[in-house]
């Protein structure tokens, strides 16, 4: 469990606007704040940063010394793809110039990544895809988002871009919205450096198992991280990883032992109700607790039980350590 390094997606430290509350939540941190008070997460070895709107060219020195100070390092620069200036698409956009734009940014991002001694970019394009029926040329938009996909990698081989998919939001229907879509798109482009964001809420949300898309997309040599939080699979309510879906996410960690994953664990949190630094400690805690409880299960047995298909053989295993029978 020491390897595991955890990290936390910055806008948790955002004041957490919703559509409701548009003032946000809280009062609104400088970039200095928020690396202070991440620098107070028990157990926390990292954050995940955007480009342009946390880090650009003007403040990353700036940031690369604060995180320094902090002991945070960069698990990953995502490229901010969904504000307005996108909101009829980035890499699927008709308009060149938007596309271009978008393209000029993710490659930021990609730069960014370097100069701040981290290897992952992230890509959530929550603006491509379409809303209603007949709004789009759907053939237009797949081939649009995997030629930008494929210029971004080209870029540098180096850095890994890391596709993160999701099923809705803000769009109604996202152009990446499937651990299938996004493993496709891999495949088609063919490059070592072009793989998935798994965010385990993202999975919950589009009906699949967090455990199964996360071995699929390692099967391929796909899984370059991991995004933990959890949600009610209505929307993407990213709560604090480990308090609804324990079993799914117990599972996961199972998983990613077995596949030997070695990426990051990210938190994509919004606390908007809840002490920003206690949110992220809890969400760590449960994992950690998972894991705890995962060594005492009896692995072998449990690899052999599965053969069999039988459920209750199989986990008759799990519950013994997770909660055992009263007398
Ligand atoms: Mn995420």
């Amino acid at each position: 469990m020491k390897e595991i390094k955890f990290s936390v997606g910055i806008w948790a430290f955002t004041s957490c606007a919703d559509r409701f509350v548009t003032e946000g939540y809280r009062k609104s941190l400088s970039l200095t704040e928020q690396i202070k008070l991440a620098s107070q997460i028990e157990g926390l070895d990292g954050l995940i940063l955007q480009f342009p709107a946390v880090v650009n060219r003007e403040n990353a020195e700036e940031a690369k010394r604060l995180l320094q100070e902090g002991k945070l390092k960069v698990s990953a620069v995502d490229a901010y793809l969904f504000g307005s200036q996108f909101s009829m698409g980035a890499f699927t956009s008709g308009n060149e110039r938007t596309r271009r734009k978008a393209i000029e940014i993710a490659i930021g991002a990609v730069d960014m990544a370097e100069q701040l001694d981290c290897s992952y970019a992230g890509l959530w394009l929550g603006q491509d895809g379409f809303d209603y029926p007949f709004q789009a040329n759907y053939s237009d938009l797949w081939d649009r988002e995997i030629e930008a996909i494929r210029e971004v990698a080209a870029h540098n081989p180096e850095v890994k871009i890391c596709i993160e998919y999701k099923l809705k939001e803000p769009r109604m229907h996202l152009t990446i919205g499937s651990v299938g879509k996004a493993l496709l798109i891999c495949e088609k482009i063919a490059k070592d450096n072009v793989g998935v964001t798994l965010d385990f809420g993202h999975a919950m949300l589009g009906k699949e198992n967090p455990a199964e898309s996360a071995t699929l997309l390692a099967k391929y040599n796909r899984l370059f991280s991991i995004h933990f939080n959890d949600c009610y699979r209505e929307t993407d309510d990213d709560l604090i990883a480990g308090s609804v879906h324990s079993w799914e996410l117990l599972e996961l960690l199972l998983v990613l032992q077995q596949l030997e994953y070695k990426g990051w664990y990210g938190l994509d949190i919004f606390p908007y109700r809840e002490d920003i630094v206690k949110a992220c400690e809890y969400s760590i805690q449960n994992i950690k607790s998972l894991l705890k409880g995962l060594e005492k299960i009896d692995i072998p047995s449990l690899v052999e039980a599965q053969k069999t298909m039988n459920y209750i053989r199989i986990h008759r295993i799990i519950r013994e350590v997770f909660y055992p029978l009263a007398d």
